[in-house]
């Protein structure tokens, strides 16, 4: 038996020493070492040995088992680097070659035309004033005029967190939240961007949009103020020939109210998919802040008078770029974002 082992391990050491590649390694440890390989066949007969005899020849079997072990380890590691190194000949680099070109992000359209309008109201001396896209029901609605139940909630249906709080359905509540801290300042004139949300969803309204919110509260400031500041703004946004419209409107906190329209960039007011063939599009709500509104949040209706809007910053997107789905904006598809 003691022979039988010297041999294998000869054997086995002779094969190893002539193998060639990883996988002639792999057959030659299953040969020897594997569950039916020739080691373990001898062990195997160890049950015939005497008590003397076991033990020793127990310890030369491992010995034999050790060193051929060893023997292979090594050879692998030996045949890996060999492999590593052929495949590095073969492997040659064209520094020649372009490099792979960075890909550049840009801003979001809806970004650009934000930072834009911003840029032009604080060229008109209006600050920037953020309030919270959660609102309570009192800035929303009730500081605002509409009291509990007032129908002209129904038009902003709305998303709610809890019993008096949800998710803002204009930014309007910027009036009485800076109002109310500010109060009897003048001249104040603010804007107030953000998100907000309504249950609404076609071509033209999307449940999230943003709006920003623009109010100035002085003495003797008139309607007249407003269409003013508006041409002025729609015509640094959109070029010097576009036009304004006011249509009458209705919203609580304004008397009186007025829905803008904007004639369309695209067909110039000859009508087209983007204004829907009526040659403008409506951008914005705005009015005389009604004296319950100034009252509430801490001026003096007798002493002031202001005017406020809110501008639709989606609207004005598709103004600018002829986007005549707005939802477009929203679907994160780069090939549509990159155009701008
Ligand atoms: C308001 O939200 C008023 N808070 C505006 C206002 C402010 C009036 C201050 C008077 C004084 P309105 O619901 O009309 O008004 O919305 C204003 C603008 O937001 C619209 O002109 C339109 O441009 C835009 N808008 C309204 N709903 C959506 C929508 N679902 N998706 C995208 N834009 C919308």
């Amino acid at each position: 038996m003691r022979q039988k082992l010297e041999s294998i391990r000869n054997d086995a050491l002779k094969e190893i020493s002539v193998a060639s590649d990883l996988s002639q390694v792999n057959d030659i440890r299953v040969k020897f070492l594997g569950k039916k390989g020739e080691l373990t066949n001898v062990l195997r007969g160890m049950g015939a040995l005497s008590a003397d005899e076991r033990p020793v020849i127990g310890q030369l079997a491992n010995e034999v088992r050790e060193s051929i072990e060893r023997e292979i380890e090594q050879k692998m590691s030996v045949l890996r680097e060999a492999e590593k190194l052929a495949q590095l000949s073969r492997e040659t680099i064209d520094v020649t070659l372009p490099g792979r070109p960075f890909q550049i992000g840009k801003r979001h359209p809806l970004t650009v035309v934000l930072d834009e309008i911003k840029e032009i109201f604080l060229g008109l001396g209006f600050e920037i004033a953020e309030t919270p896209e959660v609102e309570v029901d009192y800035y929303n609605f009730e500081a605002l005029n509409f009291p509990a139940d007032h129908p002209a909630r129904d038009m902003q249906d709305s998303f709610y967190i809890s019993p008096g709080v949800l998710l803002r359905t204009h930014t309007s509540g910027t009036q009485p939240r800076v109002m109310e801290k500010r109060a009897p300042y003048i001249p104040l004139k603010v804007i107030g961007p953000g998100r907000v949300y309504r249950r609404d969803d076609d071509a033209t309204h999307s449940p999230m949009f943003h709006q920003i919110e623009g109010f100035i509260i002085d003495k003797n400031i008139s309607f007249s103020d407003l269409k003013g500041t508006l041409l002025v703004v729609v015509r640094q946004m959109f070029g010097e020939d576009r036009q304004i419209r006011l249509r009458p409107s209705f919203f609580p906190f304004t008397e009186p109210s007025a829905e803008v329209d904007v004639s369309c960039i695209m067909c110039n007011g000859a009508g087209c998919r983007v204004c829907s063939n009526t040659g403008w599009l409506e951008i914005l709500g705005a009015g005389m802040i009604h004296p319950n509104v100034l009252k509430m949040s801490g001026y003096d209706p007798e002493e002031v008078t202001g005017f406020a809007f809110g501008l639709g910053v989606e609207r004005v997107a598709m103004l600018k770029y002829g986007i005549d789905d707005l939802r477009l904006l929203f679907d994160n598809d780069k090939r549509f974002l990159a155009q701008f």
